[in-house]
């Protein structure tokens, strides 16, 4: 499983094995992860879907919070509500957001 700072973590589609250097590569399709729980970014290119500001495997009202403190103090930097990495955290942020709290999303986990 891998998660990062604002995004819904991945499972890999079957277990993988840590005995030697373990090398996977989820974003080749959107089958390299259990359920097929990717977006695709780019043509054959597939990332994790972000917008879980809590942490807690789903994209949903609690995760909000996090982004519109975040948005009335005009922050900037290494922010988790951050969510196209530019830096600030603004409406372009929320639009992640709501796209994926609009869409359900959350962890998809054997
Ligand atoms: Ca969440
Ligand atoms: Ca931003």
């Amino acid at each position: 499983m891998v998660k990062g700072r604002n995004s819904i973590p991945l499972w890999s589609a079957s277990p993988q094995s840590f005995a030697s250097n373990l090398t996977y590569n989820f974003s080749t399709a959107a089958n390299q992860a259990y359920g097929n729980n990717q977006v695709m970014i780019a043509p054959g290119k597939y990332a994790s879907f972000s917008g879980d500001l809590n942490a807690d495997g789903i994209v949903d009202g609690m995760d909000f919070q996090f982004w519109e403190t975040d948005n009335n103090n005009f922050a900037n930097g290494y922010r988790t509500a951050d969510l196209n990495g530019d830096g600030i955290v603004d409406g372009l942020d929320y639009q992640f957001w709501e796209q994926n709290n609009n869409a359900f999303i959350g962890e998809s986990k054997p």
